[in-house]
């Protein structure tokens, strides 16, 4: 017994940059947090969990998740969409982590066990040129990380996606209104093969290398860089295209044998059925707090293991050690659950969270404390107030508005 839900609130921070963090208190005096930031729309879900969700779930059974999670998803008629879910997901998180403290056991205990010792990570490296780069990657390697994602610059122009002028590189900026960047598919294009070929040259062949292409191709150009990189022997190419067309999947994964992923904006699993369906993909990238929770998210996992799609889940910055927790102890009660994104935080975020989980020699552990394991000091979190924060917005060399 977990008694009922007794208390839903919402911590809005930004230690380094904007977390959104629901809590939920039972009737026993047991708390349970979730994680629901959305990059650049964080007060939106805020209020959704504020003003519409929180009433809902007062004096609700806190032990039933799944029965929690059909009440919000189909009884508020309006489903998907990625404030709704990262809502929704919060929620399922925060009585995951409730109900395993509880019983004073980790949550992927509840989840049916581990299925394995240890969970393979990823991280980013960075560079504007290949010296740069090459610099960055050896870093990471000598860091411990086995599997490392390779960004730079293409010749031309100013600012690219993943690529940071000075420090750690942080997707979205303070301020207003988004910053404007310009972008030249073509440019890219004639580029990143001679990069990722001369990376693959330096680092031999056991490291895991992946890339982002951050969905601004259209098909055509997607299959022929996939084609163009086989030799490069990725362990993924991420975001080719857009996917809210999943049939458009089909002729890039007909031209290549590259493996595949993408998946970090779908919220649902109804984004991502003829691509798991259908194989279109090799990884499912899906966050578990932008895909409705735990509880959805292993729906999505065990439909790809139906169809030998494996899954590495998002896992930027803006997923918050909350969520990142959560998708250690999903992964690791997860078969299916390939490799994790890592990309850390600002220091200031250790600040209001403590998580218990442990990276160790390029692989992810999400302890074995009751719950998530993550401590949130909400007195620190005080001391960091919300600032608006955007993505960027990306035009083409005419001027018009393409895909970030
Ligand atoms: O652009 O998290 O693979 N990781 C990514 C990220 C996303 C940001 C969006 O908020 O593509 O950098
Ligand atoms: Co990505």
């Amino acid at each position: 017994m977990s008694g009922q839900i007794e208390k839903v609130e919402v911590l809005v921070c930004s230690p380094g940059r904007n977390y959104v963090s629901v809590k939920i208190t039972s009737s026993d005096g047991v708390v349970g947090w979730g994680d629901a930031t959305l990059n650049g729309r964080e007060l939106a879900v805020a209020a959704y969990i504020r003003d519409h969700l929180a009433s809902t779930l007062i004096g609700r059974p806190a032990d039933r998740i799944e029965d929690t999670w059909q009440y919000l998803y189909r009884g508020a008629y309006w489903r998907r969409g990625p404030v709704t879910m990262t809502a929704i997901g919060a929620i399922d998180i925060a009585l995951w982590d409730l109900n395993a403290k509880a019983l004073g056991v980790p949550v992927h205990r509840l989840l049916g066990g581990a299925t394995r010792n240890r969970i393979l990570a990823y991280t980013h490296a960075t560079g504007w040129d290949l010296p740069a780069l090459i610099d960055s990657v050896d870093a990471t390697r000598e860091a411990g990380y086995r599997a490392i994602r390779a960004q730079f610059g293409v010749p031309g122009l100013e600012t690219v996606y993943g690529v940071s002028q000075s420090a750690a590189y942080e997707p979205a900026g303070r301020g207003a209104r988004p910053a404007e960047e310009l972008w030249d598919t073509h440019a890219y294009l004639r580029h990143a093969p001679k990069v990722l070929s001369a990376l693959r040259e330096h680092v031999g062949p056991d490291l895991h290398l992946l890339h982002d292409a951050h969905h601004r191709l259209d098909p055509t150009q997607a299959a022929r860089l996939a084609r163009s990189l086989e030799e490069v022997d990725l362990f993924w190419l991420e975001d080719l295209i857009p996917a809210e067309n999943q049939e458009l999947l089909r002729s890039v994964r007909a031209a290549t044998v590259t493996p595949l992923a993408i998946g970090e904006v779908f919220t649902s699993i109804w984004d991502c059925r003829i691509l798991l369906a259908e194989r279109l993909i090799d990884f499912i990238r899906m966050a578990v707090s932008h895909g409705g929770g735990i509880s959805h998210l292993r729906t999505v996992l065990n439909y790809a293991a139906v169809h030998q799609v494996k899954a590495g889940p998002h896992g930027p910055s803006d997923i918050s050690p909350i969520a990142m927790a959560a998708s250690l102890h999903l992964g690791l009660a997860s078969p299916n659950v390939a490799i994790q994104e890592y990309m850390g935080h600002p220091a200031e975020t250790a600040e209001v969270f403590s998580p218990g989980y442990t990276f160790t020699d390029g692989y992810l552990h999400p302890g074995d404390a009751p719950g998530l394991g993550v401590e949130v000091d909400e007195t620190a979190a005080a001391r960091f107030e919300y600032e608006g924060a955007y993505l960027p917005t990306a035009r083409t060399l005419d001027g018009g508005v393409t895909d970030w």
